[in-house]
């Protein structure tokens, strides 16, 4: 892989940027792949990437309708932990989370790994018992976790307001100090940029618009650049599942739904974690810019429309300014949404299909970021053996026939 350096990029700068090498080719694509990835978030490229290299397929492309990492992986506020209660859910984040640890090495590109700890503060009684049974299952998996009081989260965040008059009081919170945030954007360029590095064609403005089948085997699909065939198809479109679902004739247990994130002007830095409070209803981070990035729950409706509404915004800065109301007079300089699909356990699904050689990748809901290279190892595993890994075995449809559902709702951290 090539090597790029602190000169190449003075080169760069003071050539105005004219003679920039691209990161990744733009092929015209061709007539026929060994398999298809739709989808050119992180999750799609993460697949395409660990299919060319740890399973010897290159004759793939990543097909996305706009820009890479234009969806939900550009949109999310990068809260990365793998602090969930359920067996099968923190042994794939936390497979994900080791992933992280070494991804800029292993990408050769630096997506900006901060393991700056995240809290979930507890408010009431419940909520600490609730915490408190997280941080026992995590630890007994193996995940880092930690049960903190009141007086140790006052300490460590100290704008943070643990007065006992606030009206939801601290009490205490969960701590994961392997956990923190990554550069969104940074994880979807050193994907492409490492999958095409492989042989893999990445074809931006190319929508999928129809997947034929031959009887109960999928053979191609069809798209704005014209019809492509492939005995396997990787669909890994978050909010618009359901739409490519319909067009395969398979119903996905999924939902659609807005989710808005907000940051503010740049301030010094103040916030050297990530913070959350399921009951205040909202979670902050400060970026590397000094910007506050800042989100809450989704809103309530289904919908396409990457905005999301007024009630929503009025209500997060609210629950933000509870826990720090010396941030009452930063502005708030952007807004904006993502469309996130949501199952009704909180889970992912990451399965075959009842369509030969037709996988599907989705259902991440509010917190497919912190899984995106599990995510994409697990499922590049799926669709080059065409069976699931075990760690990803729990998260088939068949969990919505037999009912094994693997219920976070508690651990999802936003509401949804
Ligand atoms: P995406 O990045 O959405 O990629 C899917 C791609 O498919 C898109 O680029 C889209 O254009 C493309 N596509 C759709 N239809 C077609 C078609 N017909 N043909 C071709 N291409 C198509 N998760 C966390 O873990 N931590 C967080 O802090 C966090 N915060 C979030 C905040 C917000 C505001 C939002 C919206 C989400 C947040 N998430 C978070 C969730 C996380 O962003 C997603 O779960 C994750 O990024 C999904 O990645 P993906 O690659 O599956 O989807
Ligand atoms: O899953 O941790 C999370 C998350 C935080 C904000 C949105 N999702």
């Amino acid at each position: 892989m090539k090597k790029y350096s602190i000169f190449s990029l003075a080169r760069n700068a003071l050539t105005k940027h004219e003679n920039w090498e691209a990161n990744w080719r733009s092929p015209e694509p061709k007539k026929a792949y060994d398999a298809i990835i739709i989808g050119g978030g992180g999750h799609g490229l993460a697949t395409a990437y660990y299919l060319a290299k740890l399973h010897g397929m290159k004759n793939i492309a990543v097909l996305e309708k706009g820009w890479l990492g234009g969806g939900n992986t550009g949109r999310n506020t990068t809260i990365v932990r793998s602090n969930y209660l359920w067996d099968e859910a923190a042994a794939l984040y936390e497979k994900s989370l080791k992933l992280w640890e070494g991804l800029s090495q292993d990408l050769n590109y630096n997506v900006m790994f901060s393991q700056r700890g995240v809290y979930s503060l507890g408010h009431n009684l419940q909520d600490m018992r609730d915490i408190q049974r997280r941080v026992n299952a995590n630890r007994l998996n193996g995940v880092d976790s930690e049960l903190l009081n009141k007086e140790q989260v006052q300490k460590a965040i100290p704008l943070l307001n643990c007065s006992p008059d606030a009206r939801y009081p601290v009490l205490g919170a969960s701590y994961q100090a392997r956990a923190g945030t990554a550069r969104h954007d940074a994880v979807a360029w050193g994907y492409a940029r490492a999958a095409d590095a492989l042989g893999v064609d990445i074809i931006q403005n190319c929508e999928v618009t129809g997947i034929r089948r031959d009887g109960a085997k999928v053979v191609g699909v069809d798209t704005s650049r014209g019809y492509i065939q492939a005995p396997k198809v990787g669909v890994v479109v978050a909010g618009n599942s359901s739409v490519l679902a319909d067009m395969a004739g398979i119903r996905m247990p999924v939902e659609s739904h807005p989710l808005q994130a907000y940051v503010s002007e740049a301030i010094k830095p103040v916030l050297d974690t990530v913070v959350m409070s399921n009951a205040v209803h909202g979670y902050i981070s400060q970026s590397d810019k000094g910007d506050l990035v800042i989100g809450a729950g989704i809103d309530s409706y289904n919908g396409y429309g990457q905005r999301g509404s007024f009630t929503v915004i009025e209500h997060t800065m609210a629950a933000i300014l509870e826990m720090f109301p010396t941030f009452s007079r930063v502005k708030m300089n952007r807004q904006w949404g993502g469309i996130v699909d949501t199952c009704p356990d909180a889970c992912p699904i990451l399965s075959k299909t009842p369509v030969q050689g037709l996988y599907f990748n989705c259902g991440w809901g509010t917190g497919g970021f912190k899984a995106t290279p599990g995510s994409g190892w697990a499922f590049a595993h799926t669709l080059a053996h065409d069976e699931p890994h075990e760690l990803n075995a729990p998260f088939s449809l068949d969990r919505f026939i037999s009912g094994k559902l693997i219920d976070e709702h508690g651990a999802a951290g936003v509401a949804h």
